[in-house]
């Protein structure tokens, strides 16, 4: 008798080895996808010719993608920025083995219009610059060979192309990845909208059980008909099998076979919110029936969640009410305009989860895939709108193209827990362009209700398992009349009372308004916030000054106007970082400083105090954190001058240490306690400390402070400069220098100030603003220009002799120079000052150092000029400036003061 002995190890060993190879086989199959980024040719201008394949391109710009042809142009002192045709180019090699594949070129963004063309052919054009796409080229692939890749860009306005207008600047370019995507005949089709194919839904969530349903498009491009199994595979956060099933079907040569799944449960799921988001994966494959290959596949996140908005009480998830809270989002970075890797994109979302923020407007287009890959990992609820921003065109083109992004943006983005919100129409009603003419007006309104409610049908039948949304602009008639409140299922408001204009208290009765006058309709504040300079300061904050201190005021009374409401179920501060709007002037010209962190995302003080409010942890944050150098004049009696300093705290009380001596303990209130802190000349180390539950926590920073002598002739600190912002109560800290600008004051005795005069004030129809914010051409320091005292006569330093550099500096600030209207600047419009002609004489020490001088006729207007005098003072004389008008008033905008010997 024979006896059969098996050897399970070595059986084991075998079926292992089995298992790598057929393994190793079926990842052949897959698809493959790659970035082709590197090693482009661009040419900053359309060409004839530049599609053809033996084009010589050998005297092109090198480029690496993502790349825009804006970065330099759209943030220097020339007005506007190119909006053109280019051309980008490149050479790919593609292997023999590709052959019996189906290859793809595959776009996260081009903006706006791409035309691509290879080895010479047209192959398609997509519109629209912030949505993905892709292209099949494998008929004019040649194989073992080189082909060549051809795209015509264009970012010129196109009035059928959404967004028509908007506060940013519309960087040019292929600004995200490029892709191969090499597929079998038999695969998930990516000729839906370029999404995956692959559409996931939650019907059913509970806490006991979650079903899923996934809707799959498949394409079998082979001439067989093949007998293919779809699996459908769930795995949990650590890669554990969760469950799988699978569905035999027979598929002919057929495109866009659309498959459903069976019911697929989870019992007692793990549920993903924002303060636990748990996420699954969802694997779903194509395999041979009978040799059990894999043809294709796709992976997508699956968090289980369900959730709702009401008007009375906000926003539940999972059955628990939350507050959103959060911020809206651009996608620039400081001098590389758009094009950004992923990991920036990355660090964005983890800046708003670092705050405590648990919601993302993602404003006001989509953007690049990893953003919500982010904010499914970290649990940021987000909103994701299409472009359509200001006004509208009203064309069947303009409304196709419009449908078209809305699907785009659901299809491609179906998957991601976080997404709970479509929205569209940004502040549509912002300046309707025939609001002359009442008919045509009449007209257009309904146009615009009318392209609303057909993007709202699109996108309920797209995606009926979310909420939409239409974000307005705070003229609440205007669009409750055009409907645009009843449409969308969640109102939007974009708020900016106590800024553009108004005062703070107006924006608590705006929100009281919307629940009175809306009651049925759940609502979210979409956008808030104060254009803050990180490096502008100020004791005595006033709107338009730009200054941190401003900004906090504004944020403190938003934030606990929106807090003390349940019906508001979030709010997004506008914005997450500063962003680029070319027209723009402002405190930094070209950049909307509204953001929480800068364009460099250096943290400002409104970040601290969410972080402050948000955290369940204790937080203490010492405020004017990014105030390195500070300045100003010591008291009659010391060499130390007094400023208030304050602490962003969740805790109960905080105390305050100046060079390692107590400054005393401080409750906190409303998130923030306060302190009148002596300091010293030079080094000053602040400490703020909490103690909880016998814990330290604590922050410290270092300030380095530049005093100036109440007695400029004082022997214990003896004077060495003085740097003054004529006009201004503003601090201004200029660290590529080193120095910091202070406030003027009027003249004291043995010290310095101004002698008559006024402060200049830029006049809108709105109030007067503190100071211009128009660009000063010559300096990137406009601030120290944008302010100016006014008919002054004297300015007057009692330093000791020596010999002295004082600068002047002025800047004409009353011109006729036309200034682009800002269409979202509601409420700064401008009142055209009387223009005189300003002629006036300089004396330094009764020498006459500037004769008739007349800035706007020997500079122009708007330029900064500094001019540099050396001085011998002598005689304990000091310095006395005279400012004698000829003509019109005299003017000053800043003094430097400088002591060489
Ligand atoms: C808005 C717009 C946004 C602007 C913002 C502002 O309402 O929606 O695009 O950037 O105001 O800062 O003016
Ligand atoms: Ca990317």
């Amino acid at each position: 008798m024979m006896k059969i002995t098996i050897n399970y190890k070595k059986l084991h060993l075998l079926l292992l080895f089995t298992g790598i190879i057929l393994n190793a086989m079926a990842q052949e199959h897959k698809r493959v996808r790659q970035s082709i980024n590197e090693d482009w040719k661009f040419f900053p201008n359309h060409i004839e010719q530049a599609y053809s394949e033996n084009f010589n391109d050998s005297t092109w710009q090198a480029i690496t993608l993502p790349h825009t042809w804006n970065k330099l142009d759209a943030i220097d002192e020339v007005k506007g920025y190119d909006r053109k045709v280019c051309w980008y180019r490149k050479t790919i090699y593609i292997s023999k083995e590709k052959e019996k594949q189906h290859s793809y070129l595959f776009f996260e963004g081009v903006n706006q219009i791409a035309e691509v063309y290879v080895n010479g052919q047209y192959v398609g054009k997509h519109q629209g610059g912030y949505t993905q796409f892709n292209f099949e080229i494998t008929s004019l692939i040649r194989y073992n060979h080189k082909n060549t890749i051809a795209i015509k860009v264009d970012n010129r306005h196109n009035a059928d192309i959404p967004p028509l207008s908007a506060d940013y600047t519309f960087w040019g370019g292929i600004y995200r990845d490029v892709y191969m995507v090499y597929t079998n005949d038999l695969h998930f089709d990516n000729s839906h909208y370029a999404s995956t194919g692959v559409y996931i839904t939650t019907p059913d969530v509970s806490k006991d059980k979650a079903t899923i349903k996934i809707r799959s498009l498949i394409t079998n491009e082979s001439s067989t008909i093949n007998k293919v199994n779809i699996c459908y595979t769930i795995n949990n956060k650590f890669g554990e099998l969760v469950c799988t099933t699978n569905k035999k079907i027979t598929v002919g040569k057929e495109i866009h076979k659309q498959i459903i799944s069976e019911n697929i449960e989870i019992k007692t799921p793990k549920l993903w919110s924002p303060l636990n988001p748990y996420l699954y994966t969802v694997t779903v494959q194509i395999k041979d029936a009978e040799t059990s290959e894999t043809w294709d596949e796709v992976i997508q996140p699956l968090g289980l969640r369900w959730f709702t908005f009401s008007a009375e009480k906000g926003f539940f998830i999972n059955g628990e009410h939350i507050k959103l809270i959060g911020t809206n989002r651009h996608q620039d970075y400081l001098e590389i305009g758009n094009a950004l890797p992923d990991e920036m994109h990355i660090r964005d979302v983890q800046l708003v989860k670092e705050m405590g923020g648990n919601f993302l407007r993602i404003s006001h287009y989509p953007q690049d895939p990893t953003v919500l890959e982010m904010c499914d990992k970290l649990g940021i609820l987000t909103s994701v709108e299409i472009p359509i921003v200001d006004k509208i065109t009203e064309s069947q083109a303009f409304s196709d193209n419009c449908f078209h992004m809305a699907k785009e943006m659901v299809y491609q983005n179906y998957n991601h827990p976080s997404v709970i919100i479509w929205a569209y129409m940004n502040e549509v009603l912002l300046r309707p362009p025939f609001k002359q003419d009442e008919q045509r007006h009449a007209i257009y309104v309904k146009n615009v209700t009318g392209l609303a409610q057909q993007i709202e049908d699109t996108l309920r039948k797209a995606d009926p398992s979310r909420y939409t949304m239409i974000p307005n602009h705070g003229a609440f008639g205007r669009y409750k009349d055009a409907r645009l409140t009843q449409i969308p299922m969640i109102v939007g408001w974009n708020l900016y009372q106590g800024w553009y204009g108004g005062k703070f208290a107006d924006f608590d009765k705006y929100l009281d308004k919307h629940r009175a006058e809306l009651p049925t309709k759940p609502m979210i504040v979409t956008e808030y916030g104060a254009d803050v300079h990180a490096r502008l300061h100020s004791f005595e904050p006033e709107r338009f000054d730009y200054t941190v201190e401003y900004g906090n005021r504004y944020h403190e009374h938003y934030l606990k106007a929106i807090m003390e409401r349940p019906f508001i179920a979030g709010a997004a501060i506008w914005n997450l970082a500063d962003f680029y709007s070319a027209s723009r002037g402002n405190a930094r010209p070209t950049v909307n400083c509204k953001g929480i962190v800068g364009l460099d995302r250096e943290l400002k003080d409104n970040y601290l105090l969410y972080k402050a409010l948000l955290h369940q942890n204790p937080v203490v944050e010492l405020g004017q954190k990014e105030w390195k150098i500070r300045g100003g004049t010591a008291t009659e009696t010391s060499d130390k001058c007094i400023q208030r300093v304050y602490v962003y705290a969740n805790t109960k009380e905080v105390e305050l240490f100046l060079n390692g001596q107590s400054m005393g303990i401080q409750p906190v209130k409303d998130y923030k306690a306060c302190w009148n802190i002596p300091f010293v000349n030079g080094k000053n180390i602040l400490e703020a400390l909490s103690r909880v539950n016998g814990k330290s926590y604590s922050d410290k920073n270092i300030i380095d402070f530049k005093m100036i002598p109440a007695k400029l002739k004082s022997k214990s600190l003896p004077f060495t400069e003085v740097n003054i912002l004529l006009g201004s109560k503003r601090y201004f800290e200029d660290k590529l220098l080193n120095i910091v600008w202070i406030p003027e004051q009027a003249y004291v005795q043995d010290s310095w100030g101004y002698i008559g005069g006024e402060p200049y004030r830029s006049k809108t129809k709105y109030g007067s603003f503190p100071c211009a914010d128009m660009d000063i051409i010559g300096t990137d320091t406009d601030p120290i220009f944008q302010s100016q005292r006014v008919g002054l006569t004297a300015f007057k330093i009692d330093v000791p002799d020596g010999k002295y550099t004082l600068s002047l500096l002025w800047a004409e600030l009353v011109s006729d120079i036309e200034h682009e209207e800002l269409a979202y600047n509601l409420g700064d419009e401008k009142i055209q000052e009387a223009i005189s002609q300003r002629v006036f004489n300089v004396k330094i020490n009764d020498e006459i150092v500037e004769y008739q001088l007349n800035l706007t006729q020997q500079y122009g207007a708007e330029k900064a000029i500094i001019k540099k005098y050396e001085l011998n003072v002598t005689n304990g004389k000091g310095i006395r400036i005279e400012f004698e008008p000829i003509s019109g008033n005299t003017i000053l905008n800043a003094l430097r003061l400088y002591k060489a010997l």
